[in-house]
């Protein structure tokens, strides 16, 4: 018997792993300009993971968290047919999910720089006038949005948030969710890596609030090299730039199918997913399960 497939993703699946349990597999694949490449990214997966990990281990004073276990003796033994899952696999106990994702903002990027060029607002509060893209945020702002079924997230006010989870669970989600963007942002600022926003899901286990799904990984979250920073432009994405770097310069119009990726760019971009890993947690990849030997 093999494990049900509850739900797969661009890059990832979920199967149903038995009595309250499910296991998040994050693949290698890739996604750019919201299209998935062919090729994929040596140890992408295992960083995810382990990442997650790391940071599900260093915010655990702050919240409970679905991870039971990350190593593969502890799945159940079906998981064993699905390929190559050691290290890039968490058993997790279900949750019931808020229909939130909880955004936290702390710099000018992405759809909210393009908000406050129209508007000056960032998620319909005024913001200082002046501000150029890539800036930091005076405070880190809780953005949150709602999982459209089709195409992209849709904003949504704190009000309306408190309309669909309650007041007190509405307020909880964004105390924690601010205070964990707050404590990595500022990990990473010791480490080089500005953490410039951040996507956390959060569900309900044992009546209490917990952090679920990936948590603070590339996938979830603008992570910039410090070094490359400069307000008024767009810094440089630490893991996928060399991807989009190449793309833009192929001359591909961005509808499937996408070119293939030369080998020097999978290689160079698997090379800064590790460097993001190991940068951030201050552990080698190596030492993940699931290494090559
Ligand atoms: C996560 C997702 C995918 C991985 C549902 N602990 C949980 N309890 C209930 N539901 C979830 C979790 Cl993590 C849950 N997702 C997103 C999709 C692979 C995660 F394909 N959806």
């Amino acid at each position: 018997m093999s494990l049900r497939l509850v739900h797969s993703g661009k890059v990832r699946e979920l199967y149903d792993a038995g009595d309250g349990h499910l296991l998040m597999v994050a693949s290698d694949r890739i996604s750019a300009f919201d299209v998935v490449l062919d090729e994929p990214i040596p140890d992408k997966g295992r960083v995810l993971t382990a990442m997650t990990v790391h940071w599900l281990e260093d915010l655990a004073d702050l919240a409970p968290s679905h991870l039971v276990s990350a190593d593969p003796a502890r799945f159940p033994a079906e998981a064993a047919d699905l390929p190559d899952v050691a290290g890039r696999a968490l058993l997790v106990r279900r949750a019931d999910m808020l229909p939130l994702e909880c955004i936290v903002r702390g710099y000018l990027a992405g759809s909210g720089w393009k908000e406050y060029t129209t508007s000056r607002t960032l998620h319909g509060t005024p913001l200082p006038a002046g501000l150029q893209e890539a800036d930091r945020l005076p405070e880190p702002m809780f953005t949150p949005s709602t999982k459209a079924t089709e195409g992209h997230d849709v904003n949504i006010t704190f009000d309306e948030a408190v309309d669909l989870v309650g007041k007190e669970t509405a307020e909880a989600a964004r105390d924690l969710c601010v205070e964990a963007y707050r404590r990595a942002a500022a990990a990473g600022e010791r480490t080089g890596i500005i953490v410039a926003d951040t996507k956390f899901e959060l569900g309900v286990i044992d009546g209490r609030l917990a952090l679920c799904d990936e948590v603070l990984t590339p996938d979830s979250s603008r992570f910039w090299p410090a070094d490359k920073w400069r307000p008024g432009t767009n810094p440089p994405s630490f893991d996928k730039q060399p991807v989009r770097d190449w793309l833009e310069g192929s001359g591909w119009d961005k509808q499937p199918p996408p070119p293939a990726l030369p080998a020097e760019v999978v290689r160079a971009t698997s090379e800064r997913y590790v460097t993001a890993y190991e940068q951030i947690s201050g552990r080698r990849l190596a030492d993940w399960y699931g290494a090559a030997r």
